[in-house]
């Protein structure tokens, strides 16, 4: 089960409306590391961009929008 194989990691740049503050990139930040796959996520306030890496093998472009907006921020 636990096989060591390399991880081969995706990028994914999304545009996200309503992210204000800090509060609102640590929301998004937290949905996100709460799904099996995901790596590690970086907000870009001023550009509204969020960029998530992950595993494809294990997570979804669509499961990463889906918890942006399960957050309540728009996915662009
Ligand atoms: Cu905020």
């Amino acid at each position: 089960m636990a096989d060591k194989a390399t991880e081969s990691l995706s990028t994914a740049d999304f545009l996200v409306e309503g992210m204000t503050c800090d509060g609102c990139a640590s929301a998004v930040k937290r949905a996100l590391a709460a799904i099996d796959g995901v790596e590690s996520t970086q907000v870009n306030l001023s550009k509204n961009e969020v960029v998530v890496t992950y595993d494809p093998a294990r997570a979804g472009v669509s499961s990463l929008q889906n918890a942006i907006r399960g957050a309540g921020y728009e996915v662009g």
